[in-house]
């Protein structure tokens, strides 16, 4: 029985990719390499470091561990700056009536993000003190595809995986959230999240009953 739903952030509750493009874009541009948006997407989901570390592949530029640091923290700051101009227009259409239709159902709900700012997130946009638990970058040791992310989230919750739904718009979010044994819904395009149980484009229109009946 379907108990609890873990919802990613990035992509799922809000668009933070335009941001992170806008702060990897500039860092990039410092070693003469030019970020596409196509790149951009394989980001998604991944770790900050992850991310550079890909950024640095792809330009062919090496660097040392405290270099990469530097960079990393770099690009927070830049990130950081965009983020704080959020608000709560930024939650994507269709989340506030899926949230509430779970509040009145008392579906209990959880973040999982791979997000060390995920806190600084929710606090703009209002939604700080909507989740029941929040498993972010912060918590985890380990990154998705690993289910960490999702398995801290269930046990917040005090449920297990095979009890919860786990929303995500990565191609990594949704391998974590099969390995670790939990129903994965895609937000996004079929073609990208084919793996999932169930891919919808958003949440617009629909309930928690809905979600369960197209995944039984
Ligand atoms: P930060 P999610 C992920 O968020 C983003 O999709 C990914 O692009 C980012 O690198 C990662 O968080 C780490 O973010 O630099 O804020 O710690 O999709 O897991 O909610
Ligand atoms: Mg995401």
């Amino acid at each position: 029985m379907i108990k609890a739903c873990i919802f990613d952030l990035d992509g799922v509750i809000v668009d933070t990719a335009k941001y992170h493009f806008i702060a990897w874009k500039r860092l990039a541009a410092e070693f003469g390499y030019e970020l596409t948006e196509a790149q951009n997407e394989k980001l998604k989901g991944v770790s900050r470091m992850g991310s550079l570390e890909l950024l640095l592949e792809w330009a062919g530029v090496k660097k040392t561990e405290e270099e990469k640091f530097e960079m990393t923290e770099r690009k927070n700051i830049w990130y950081r700056a965009l983020i704080k101009e959020m608000d709560s227009s930024e939650i994507l259409e269709g989340v506030m009536p899926f949230l509430e239709n779970l509040k009145e159902n008392k579906i209990s709900f959880a973040l999982g993000s791979a997000s060390k700012n995920s806190n600084t997130i929710l606090e703009q946009v209002g939604l700080s003190d909507c989740f029941e638990a929040v498993v972010d970058g912060n918590k985890t040791t380990r990154s998705k595809p690993d289910p960490q992310t999702f398995e801290l989230g269930a046990e917040a919750l005090h449920l297990k995986s095979e009890e919860c739904i786990v929303f995500e718009d990565s191609q990594k979010g949704i391998e974590a959230a099969l390995r670790g044994g939990f129903y994965a819904v895609g937000i996004g395009e079929e073609e990208v999240l084919s793996k999932a149980h169930l891919v919808i484009p958003n949440f617009i229109g629909l309930t928690f009953e809905n979600i369960v009946e197209k995944l039984s």
